[in-house]
């Protein structure tokens, strides 16, 4: 039998990702809206662990019935902005914005001082346990926005000179920050409960 995991998201992209990355590998990603579950978690943690942990936590409490709950916290740390914006990428700028603010505020910033990585932190919790993974992804910041897939950052982050949005999914999840925490969690689940 498949193992369900409810996915603590309000982030459509981030669902779809989690399930192209997780179902093949033997497990059924609930929603949200599956779960009967509708909050908004407050995230007023200053760490991506600590954030997925307030999500993971919130909705678990919400539950019914329990069952086991992941969340993710996310986000571009730039270093030539001192790591911003980090946990804030959510409420950096509107949706729509983000790519554009960010190219403005690196206007001035020169090759090879351009570089940034995608940070996340996958919080798994059931009843008596809480455990975090963390995956990261590095490249640069562009100049433009450039490509169509993908979604928050992606237009304007390169890696061997595409941007994400220019990659297919399962480009993207191979390398992703998401997908590298996402392989510890799956390797977690295995050697703890063998599913
Ligand atoms: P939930 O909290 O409901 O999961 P959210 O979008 O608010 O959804 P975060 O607080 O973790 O999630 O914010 C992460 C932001 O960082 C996200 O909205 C994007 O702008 C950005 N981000 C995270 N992962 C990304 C990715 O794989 N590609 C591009 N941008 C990403």
């Amino acid at each position: 039998m498949r193992t369900k995991l409810l996915f603590a998201t309000n982030n459509a992209n981030k669902l779809r990702e989690a399930r192209q990355i997780l179902e093949p590998m033997g497990f059924e990603i609930l929603s949200m809206k599956d779960a009967g579950v509708d909050i908004e978690p407050d995230e007023t943690g200053t760490t991506f662990v600590r954030n997925a942990e307030i999500k993971a936590c919130d909705v678990y409490n919400e539950l019914e019935i329990p069952m086991p709950v992941i969340a993710d916290d996310s986000g571009l740390c730039v270093d030539a902005l001192g790591g911003r914006p980090g946990v804030w990428s959510a409420r950096y700028a509107p949706e729509g914005e983000r790519c554009q603010k960010l190219l403005d505020e690196m206007k001035d910033v020169p090759e090879g001082k351009r570089s940034a990585y995608f940070e996340c932190a996958i919080v798994y919790v059931d009843k008596y346990v809480c455990e975090s993974f963390t995956g990261r992804c590095e490249g640069t910041i562009g100049y433009e926005e450039r490509g169509e897939n993908g979604f928050g950052y992606d237009p304007i982050f390169l890696r061997d000179g595409r941007t994400l949005a220019e990659m297919s999914s399962e480009e993207k999840n191979a390398i992703s920050h998401r997908g590298a925490a996402m392989e510890k969690l799956v390797s977690y689940l295995k050697e703890s409960y063998g599913v």
